[in-house]
């Protein structure tokens, strides 16, 4: 029972100490299509090579507030990506978090080539907002 407590403790920690939504960013989130993993998992990315989550797509529960380069083979050539719910993440053009970036909210975008960033991303980092 402790430790069921000591999760929810860490999980609610983890909820308060994720940075603050930038300014204009809603907290409401329109889910207007589908996708394999729509998960809810504070910290889950998902990301295809292809656009409308084609080809090889990769999903993973990132830690938060911590920049994470994307493995060498899935450098630049990234054309969707899609953080849960109750995520949110910024995408680079470089590694370690740095160069230009765009920010990326669930259901995150189907099509980087709308945010200009189509084959771009090498690295992102993520927070996390309560609905
Ligand atoms: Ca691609």
């Amino acid at each position: 029972m402790m430790e069921i407590i000591s999760i929810v403790a860490l999980f609610i920690n983890a909820v308060a100490a994720a940075p603050p939504l930038p300014p204009g960013v809603s907290r409401n989130t329109v889910i207007n299509w589908d996708r394999p993993f729509h998960g809810g998992i504070l910290g889950g990315v998902y990301y295809c090579d292809d656009i409308k989550w084609g080809k090889t797509c990769l999903y993973g529960a990132y830690e938060l507030a911590k920049c994470h380069d994307v493995p060498n083979n899935w450098n630049d050539i990234i054309s969707s990506f899609g953080p849960d719910k109750g995520t949110y993440c910024f995408v680079y053009e470089d590694v370690n978090c740095v160069g230009d970036s765009r920010l990326m909210q669930y259901p995150g975008s189907e099509n980087l080539l709308r945010q200009g960033f189509n084959d771009r991303i090498s690295s992102f980092s993520c927070g996390g907002y309560q609905e």
